[in-house]
């Protein structure tokens, strides 16, 4: 059986990894949070992602790591530098050092988020973050491909939506993914022979997507859930948005914070040349 290192263990994705996987994997669970009770198969094991001496002594010894750790949503500089920046060189550096060939890294759809929600983006499209958060997952995307190229690790990359057992307001209606669909794709970045660099996107099989998830598709994934089987009940709680901006991008509100201005200054129409 594989041994999996799971980073960000304590939070919500990884508890929801946890009970997926259980059973599947040997799970090595970390977190800079104590982790709680581990269940057979699980052992623990306290790490700050900020250190490089605490990520090499965490992934010794393991078969693949899920790095989920980090900072989660949009923060001070400061926060997103340690936690996501250079967290994020230390557990690639740390695989690296200690021979782990494969990765998968947890990244966002805030590293996309400035694209209109009426596009559909496949994985090719280039990054347009809407946040210091965004441009963090899209460092370790890069940094993946850099140690992908160089170093030839295995470097998984998921643009994870919104994880929930259910959709919780609109804009999750096109971002959601189940719990089990999470563990399917995770299943993939592990155990799918043939991966270098790849990025697909973290969501279900939604009608409402705003994603062409082909790449993962090709890899294997088929998602058994769709949000819209919840799409009434969710429409009939949303209260109008408060700003039109955030409803015309895919990153919602993380698009509004700080933003202050035109939209038109994010998205300048586009003259067409005169022939
Ligand atoms: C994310 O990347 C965050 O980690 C999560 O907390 C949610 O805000 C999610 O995106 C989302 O866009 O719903």
């Amino acid at each position: 059986m594989k041994t999996i290192l799971i980073t960000g263990a304590a939070g919500d994705i990884g508890t929801h990894l946890r009970r997926e996987l259980a059973g599947k994997y040997a799970l090595r669970l970390s977190d800079i949070r104590p982790v709680k009770k581990p269940a057979p198969g699980e052992t623990t094991v306290r790490g700050d992602i900020g250190r490089l001496t605490d990520m090499l002594r965490v992934t010794k010894g393991v078969d693949a790591i899920v790095h989920l750790g980090g900072f989660a949503v949009e923060g001070p500089w400061d926060a997103i530098l340690r936690a996501n920046i250079l967290g994020c060189y230390n557990i690639f550096e740390a695989a690296r050092r200690n021979g782990v060939k494969r990765l998968l890294f947890a990244t966002s759809n805030h590293a996309m988020g400035f694209y209109r929600r009426d596009q559909t983006i496949d994985q090719r499209v280039y990054p347009r973050p809407d946040s210091r958060y965004g441009v963090s997952k899209v460092f370790g995307e890069q940094l993946g491909s850099l140690y992908a190229d160089k170093y030839g690790m295995q470097v998984f990359c998921i643009r994870i939506g919104n994880v929930n057992p259910a959709p919780v307001d609109k804009r999750r209606l096109s971002l959601w993914l189940s719990p089990r669909d999470l563990a399917q794709l995770v299943q993939i970045g592990i155990d799918h022979p043939d991966i270098r660099f790849e990025i697909v996107y973290g969501v279900s099989g939604n009608k409402r997507s705003w994603y062409d998830n082909s790449n993962a598709q090709r890899l294997g994934y088929k998602p058994q859930d769709d949000s819209e089987a919840y799409a009434a009940e969710v429409l009939a709680k949303e209260k109008p948005g408060a700003d039109p901006r955030s409803e015309m991008y895919q990153g919602g509100n993380f698009v509004l914070a700080e933003i202050g201005g035109d939209p038109s200054r994010v998205t300048p129409k586009l003259k067409r040349k005169k022939r």
